[in-house]
């Protein structure tokens, strides 16, 4: 086992739910420290620690008591709510990401992971195979919380040698959870009615197209940039990483195949301006290169997968999912 000791911020969302259970394979049950604002939904493996990532002296408390080395920050708010709300969403975005840098410096931690997004495009970004280092132009108050906390990253990288690493993730797609207010949840929505063999309203026009990427393939890419030596990374800001790129549609369509009485019907809302506003895929040459990533699932293998693992917790639970 190694010997890192491991924060996670925002350990009961989409993400961290998933990641936690595969940092605790890697660093041992003692090895990491799960933390969110809200009390753990089910009963929690190791150590956990209630937290609102805005209360810094808390963050330090915690990080002291712990002898915490590393930080995974997922507690934000996401494109959908922060729209809704965009002087919070900023609040909890950038006050929350700058007190964990602060921490980070103060007390001389290792590394700091903090998730970017495809919220950081639009305006004039390039919509198709987007570049790494192109226009930025967000179009929603997440978007620019996601971009200015890249420049963050950047700047305590090299003004205070902080190690933080970033990925731009595209809409991830998971069975374990349920995603917390974004764009692209309609596509992890959409499995779950299926399988419940409900029909599906979808808030998206069909034909939008968004990067997606399977939640296996998300957490591994998060441990790899994690894991990849210092030296092999040109930046410290949002690496863009790819998997699939897929509209309603297309994933109604995949799953006719499956269930052939499955009902979609379309009413878009206010999310459409903010998908129109994102890009159709990305150019993650670089990511390739630096540290070696490369994807494994593609919209069929991934609709196998979660078909599969919806159909079993549907039968263990006896009920609806
Ligand atoms: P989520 O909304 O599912 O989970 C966020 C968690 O943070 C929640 O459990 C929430 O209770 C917690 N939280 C919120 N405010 C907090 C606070 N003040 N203090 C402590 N905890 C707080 O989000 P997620 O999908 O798991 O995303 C995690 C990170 O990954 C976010 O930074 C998000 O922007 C980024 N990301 C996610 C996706 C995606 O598709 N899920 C895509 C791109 C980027
Ligand atoms: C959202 O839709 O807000 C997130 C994201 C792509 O950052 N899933």
């Amino acid at each position: 086992m190694r010997k890192d000791k491991i924060l996670v911020i925002g350990s009961e969302g989409q993400i961290g739910t998933v990641l936690s259970q595969a940092l605790r394979q890697a660093y041992g049950i003692g090895g990491v420290v799960t933390s969110d604002l809200n009390p753990p939904r089910s009963a929690v493996i190791g150590a956990f620690e209630q937290l609102n990532v805005l209360d810094g002296e808390r963050l330090f408390e915690i990080v002291k008591k712990h002898k915490i080395t590393q930080i995974y920050h997922l507690a934000a708010m996401l494109s959908a709510k922060g729209e809704q709300n965009p002087k919070m969403a900023w609040d909890v975005n950038m006050t929350g990401l700058l007190n964990v840098l602060e921490v980070a410096r103060q007390e001389g931690l290792d590394k700091v992971y903090f998730p970017s997004s495809i919220a950081v495009f639009g305006g004039e970004t390039p919509k198709k195979n987007t570049p790494q280092h192109t226009i930025l132009q967000p179009q929603t108050m997440y978007g620019i919380t996601k971009e200015v906390g890249e420049h963050l990253a950047q700047y305590y990288y090299a003004k205070h040698k902080v190690d933080v690493r970033s990925i731009r993730y595209p809409g991830l797609i998971s069975y374990q959870s349920m995603p917390g207010g974004g764009t692209t949840d309609y596509a992890v929505e959409i499995y779950h009615k299926a399988v419940a063999g409900e029909p599906f309203e979808c808030f998206l026009k069909p034909e939008t197209r968004l990067p997606m990427m399977y939640m296996p393939d998300a957490v591994r890419a998060t441990l790899e940039l994690m894991d990849a030596p210092v030296e092999k990374l040109s930046m410290h800001y949002g690496y863009n990483v790819s998997a699939m790129s897929f509209s309603p549609s297309d994933i109604a369509t995949v799953l006719k195949v499956h269930f052939p009485e499955f009902k979609v019907t379309y009413k878009p809302d206010f999310r459409q301006q903010i998908a129109e506003s994102w890009v159709d895929g990305m150019d993650d040459s670089q990511a390739r290169a630096d540290w070696g990533w490369k994807h494994e699932y593609d919209l069929g293998t991934m609709t196998q997968d979660m078909l599969l693992n919806l159909q079993k917790i549907k039968e263990k639970s006896g009920a609806k999912i």
